[in-house]
């Protein structure tokens, strides 16, 4: 059984209860309950862990370190500027998935870089929430099919 953490970064448990023209109206409960039941369909277990902190991402990244098989984040502001995760995700030498919810790209320019990007599979932006699900499809194809492309 392949196992997936996903990780989400600071104000993302805000999400479904503030600034639902930019971010949406889902729940963050609610975006890791699909996550979760997506994998029960592709056989994959989803760990969960939201955090406020850089330092308590980076311990997450780093229990991660052969428990799991990768890992999708949304480093939220992080993605920006925090090469401390971008160092932790390198580190782990896991496949990562970075999400946004909006398009970064569309939005003030301090959020066009992501430092966290390179180091990742790849990343999805602008698909809102459903961006998580297709990050799981997209990481369980990669798992399952490497060599094959
Ligand atoms: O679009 C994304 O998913 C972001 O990672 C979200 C981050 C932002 O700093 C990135 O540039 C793009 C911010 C998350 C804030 O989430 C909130 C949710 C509801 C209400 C307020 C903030």
């Amino acid at each position: 059984m392949l196992n997936i953490v996903l990780l989400n970064g600071p104000n993302l448990n805000m999400l479904g209860i503030r600034e639902p023209g930019v971010y949406g109206s889902v729940t963050l409960g609610s975006i890791e309950a699909e996550v979760t039941k997506l994998g029960e369909q592709l056989g994959v277990t989803v760990e969960c862990f939201q955090s406020n902190h850089e330092g308590a991402l980076i311990d997450r990244i780093h229990a991660a370190y052969g428990q799991a098989q990768g890992i999708i984040i949304n480093p939220g502001a992080f993605t920006h500027y925090s090469y401390a995760i971008r160092d932790a995700l390198s580190a782990v030498a896991l496949p990562v998935v970075e999400v946004h919810i909006s398009n970064i790209h569309k939005r003030e320019e301090f959020r066009h870089t992501s430092v966290t990007a390179p180091v990742c599979v790849g990343q999805i932006c602008g698909l809102g929430a459903h961006g998580y699900e297709l990050a799981l499809l997209a990481l369980h194809r990669h798992l399952t099919r490497t060599g094959e492309e």
